[in-house]
């Protein structure tokens, strides 16, 4: 019952190839500098010395996958001197700049944190800095601020919990204050890490009240790396999409908790649900101001090959979700057919949908296999033999 006729089926694979042909995925430029944990940073030969390096790798994803053509930066690691020259940089690679991530992690001052920092001196430090972001949206057209805090607690009583909230309002309303009619910020949670006791944006509903205070412009960021073990993000991207603040997504997989690793390699079941979620809601358009980034790293495997990899996991779960017979569930569910609607659902995300990829990519011309395409392109041992000396970029943990 669930499989409905040939045509309708047709139909549902060209409304798909179309959607697919539209959707674009966002790379961060870290995952192109060297990487690890908190015991080790490895380096890789040929990894970028530099944001316009950093760029020129990214500019390779694009380039054999057709859907990855922004890049977000993170403020002060790709610091440079003329923004305009590395937006320019970009254009000439066939990319462009996309969120700018204000990071507030590694400076001595924030050990206690940025924005919910008990001192004026750090809070007002901490909003420059995001004052400088907003100057470099300017500079590069990006239109996204994206705030990430490792604000929190690591012992009960340390500070007060609801001082910090409104500490935290205030410092957000001068930020939003700051931004252009064209910007927008992406307010970002996570459960716990670097503070384990309490975080000050630990969940959605956070996010999302601080969001509602703000304004319009003001949007919640769901990293599906940032939940505890069991949670149902589906159900958050839902309740996000109803009320018009899903801003953006940073993709990656956990398999205990902010594990960085490649979307789609710890659980594609999951993915696959999130984007039937995202289509059901039509937010898959490229004007429905969902942002789809990627936000991971690659410390043991290959950077630019894991990236590609990546967007096709994407690719791939939004694939899935765009051939559910949404006519067949929505009718089982009406009947109350349990298994039906299941059934309709897991026909979808058990289908091979690497040969209707692959359609799409020739149709473009694209080598259908981009991972291949990327190998024998020679560009990995290019970097390798060009990108002697300079200090390689990494996160400097
Ligand atoms: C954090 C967040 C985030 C931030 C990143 C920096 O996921 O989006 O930009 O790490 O490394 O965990
Ligand atoms: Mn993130």
């Amino acid at each position: 019952m669930s499989t409905g006729t040939t045509s309708s089926q047709q139909a549902r694979r060209e409304a798909a190839l179309a959607a697919l042909a539209a959707q674009t995925i966002e790379l961060p430029s870290w995952a192109f500098g060297n990487s690890g944990t908190r015991f080790k940073v490895f380096a890789q030969q040929g990894v970028p010395r530099d944001p316009f390096e950093k760029i020129a790798d990214a500019a390779q994803v694009h380039r054999f996958t057709g859907v990855a053509p922004r890049v977000s930066l993170h403020i002060p690691w790709d610091l440079v001197d003329d923004f305009g020259a590395l937006a320019a940089h970009a254009t000439e690679h066939g990319v462009r700049i996309g969120a700018i991530n204000s990071n507030v992690f590694q400076d001595d001052d924030y050990m206690l944190g940025s924005l919910t920092h008990p001192d004026a001196r750090v809070r007002a430090k901490a909003v420059a800095h995001h004052v400088q972001c907003i100057d470099v949206m300017r500079a590069t057209g990006s239109t996204d601020l994206k705030i990430w805090l490792p604000d929190g607690l690591n012992y009960p009583g340390q500070d007060d919990l609801r001082a910090r909230q409104d500490r935290l309002a205030e410092g957000l309303a001068e930020i939003y204050a700051a931004l252009d009619p064209a910007h927008r910020i992406l307010l970002e949670y996570k459960f716990f890490e670097p503070a384990f006791y309490a975080t000050d944006v630990p969940d959605w509903g956070t996010s999302l009240l601080h969001c509602l205070a703000l304004g319009e412009r003001a949007t919640v960021v769901l990293d599906t790396g940032h939940h505890a073990p069991g949670t149902n993000i589906e159900f958050i991207v839902a309740q996000l999409l109803r009320q018009g603040r899903l801003g953006a997504f940073d993709f990656n997989s956990r398999f205990y908790a902010d594990d960085d690793l490649m979307v789609g390699a710890a659980d594609p079941f999951q993915l696959f649900r999130i984007m039937h979620e995202i289509v059901g809601a039509d937010a898959l358009r490229p004007d429905s101001g969902v942002n789809f980034m990627l936000d991971q790293c690659h410390n043991i495997e290959p950077k630019i090959p894991g990236q590609i990899r990546s967007v096709m996991n994407v690719q791939e779960a939004t694939a899935k979700a765009l051939l559910v017979d949404r006519d067949a569930l929505a009718a089982a569910q009406q009947a109350g057919d349990v298994l039906g609607a299941n059934g309709v659902l897991m026909d979808a995300y058990n289908t091979d949908v690497r040969p209707l990829l692959a359609e799409l990519r020739a149709s473009h011309g694209l080598d259908p296999d981009p991972m291949r395409a990327y190998a024998a392109s020679g560009w990995a041992e290019t970097i390798v033999a060009e990108r002697v000396g300079g200090a390689q970029a990494g996160w400097g943990a």
